[in-house]
């Protein structure tokens, strides 16, 4: 071999083992391919709602929810008036197809949701019942439903929406026909049911300040000193692009819940544009993923961030609030945002990350 040719292989060496030296030192790796996997090197669990019948229909749905998260949460199948449609009858087909699914690709599942003022079945709401019927209502369908999913669904919303929006208790079906105790009973009643679920009071429009939060503050403190068993609540963080949550009250809530001892989990993520779609909109749409996200991974208490489904082909936005849309990290055609691509890099960024 001629000189200058060994010189050069000589270099090259020197080079390839310098680049190994520098990924073993900066513990690199290949950077993750999909946002489950980045999630999962943070310690995080990223999730979606998920739609029953697109999961049953749309192969390119059910592909990209396998490949990009490891929480799922059914989005209508374990509600009230779906699971116990009639007084003798209940079905489970839809939910058990989700936590089939889940199973299949290592996916943790979040029931939703076992006391809520909507989606309750007509001969619920229209019947006429005394407290002590209301409340063995209650008490059997708890434990029907999460008997049934024991083991396979370990995380609970028990409760959601009991706080209205200026602060006060809701007055709902439940709270007038149980009195204010029906939301420590459902507590008590899901705990005994599944003593190994972890079990989440879930709000929207309380996932920082204001009246509402400190509602919702002040009503799990309560249930947490009442040794209700509580584990933690649920930031639903619907939010729009015109009025982006304010990180620094995000924050500070999440901190205060940690200090009693509660976890957060950001449970139905999602940023509505008001239509039509601009880059603008959707850039400034990612900045307020990115800040959510950031929030969480720097609370000690948030290890899941849920969005209210994943892609714009499927979404409950443009149906309640018309003229808007857009809400979500994958576009209608399946293909990812600027907003995915913000989850991505905050996730696979080395080290605690502030907002
Ligand atoms: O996305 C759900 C939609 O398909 C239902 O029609 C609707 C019924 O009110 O509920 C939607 O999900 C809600 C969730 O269960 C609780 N928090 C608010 C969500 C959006 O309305």
């Amino acid at each position: 071999m001629k000189q200058n040719e060994m010189i050069r292989l000589g270099m090259i060496a020197v080079l390839l083992t310098q680049t190994l030296i520098a990924m073993a030192a900066s513990d690199m790796g290949p950077p993750a391919a999909t946002l489950r996997a980045a999630a999962e090197a943070r310690g995080m669990h990223i999730g979606s709602s998920v739609d029953e019948d697109a999961l049953r229909t749309d192969t390119d749905y059910a592909g990209v929810l396998a490949r990009e998260f490891d929480s799922l949460t059914p989005e209508n199948s374990m509600k009230f008036a779906e699971s116990h449609p009639a007084p003798f009858r209940y079905t489970f087909a839809d939910g058990d197809a989700v936590v089939d699914f889940a199973e299949k690709h290592n996916m943790q599942v979040h029931g939703h949701v076992l006391v809520w003022h909507e989606q309750l079945p007509k001969w619920l709401t229209q019947g006429h019942w005394t407290h002590a019927q209301l409340r063995k209502i209650l008490r059997e369908y708890i434990f029907r439903i999460v008997g049934h999913y024991q083991g396979r669904v370990n995380v609970w919303d028990v409760v959601s929406e009991a706080v209205d929006d200026n602060g006060a208790m809701r007055q709902t079906f439940w709270s007038r026909g149980l009195g204010p105790d029906y939301i420590a009973l459902a507590f008590q009643w899901a705990h005994e049911a599944n003593p190994d679920a972890l079990l989440l009071y879930n709000d929207y429009g309380g996932d920082g300040g204001g009246a509402k939060a400190d509602a919702i503050f002040k009503l799990v403190q309560r249930l947490h000193e009442q040794g209700v068993p509580i584990n933690g609540v649920g930031l639903q963080m619907h939010t729009s692009v015109d009025d982006p949550p304010d990180t620094k009250a995000v924050s500070a809530n999440m901190a205060r819940l940690h200090q009693l001892g509660l976890q957060v989990y950001i449970t139905e993520m999602d940023v509505m544009i008001k239509l039509p779609v601009t880059r603008a909109k959707l850039e400034a749409q990612a900045g307020i993923y990115r800040n959510m996200m950031s929030v969480c991974l720097a609370a000690e208490n948030c290890h899941n961030f849920t969005s209210w489904g994943f892609t714009d082909r499927y979404s409950w936005i443009p149906q309640f609030f018309p003229g808007n849309g857009a809400a979500l990290i994958f576009d209608e055609q399946m293909q990812a945002k600027p907003s995915y691509r913000a989850l991505m890099d905050v996730l696979s960024a080395s080290g605690a990350s502030s907002p």
